[in-house]
């Protein structure tokens, strides 16, 4: 998938940035600093829905250097890792599944505990 470590790592945060972008405009309907649009916001969940499952494959071996805030437990607690990673998408795939429903209390009660599942993957495994 990858030509050299360094497009593996381009590649991961640019599908976090995308991932943030949209999750974001979520979070600010949810907690009311944007107006709630249902249609926008499912929109804002068809973005998510594919782009949570893009960054995961852009870890492997070698792309533990360069410009990247990847911590070395990614690599030596791969499986911590791999369960926080699953947290997020799992915690993810409830906010899609809340914004195309088009409830604003279903994408309230779905944003809070996604938010901490990427704190926590941040706050572990991803460096300042
Ligand atoms: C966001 C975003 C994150 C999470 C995190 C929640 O909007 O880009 O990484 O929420 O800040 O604490």
């Amino acid at each position: 998938q990858f030509a050299k470590p360094e497009d593996a790592v381009k590649y991961r945060k640019a599908s976090f940035t995308v991932l943030g972008s949209h999750f974001g405009r979520l979070a600010a309907m949810a907690n009311g600093r944007a107006p709630y649009d249902a249609k926008a916001a499912s929109e804002n969940a068809d973005v998510i829905a594919t782009v949570a499952k893009l960054p995961w494959a852009a870890f492997g071996e070698g792309t533990d250097k360069g410009e990247t805030r990847a911590k070395h437990e990614i690599w030596t607690e791969a499986g911590k890792f791999k369960d926080a990673a699953d947290k997020s998408q799992a915690e993810l795939a409830k906010v899609v599944a809340a914004a195309r429903s088009g409830s604003l209390d279903a994408l309230k009660a779905a944003v809070g505990p996604a938010g901490a599942s990427c704190k926590a993957c941040h706050d572990n495994f991803r460096k300042d």
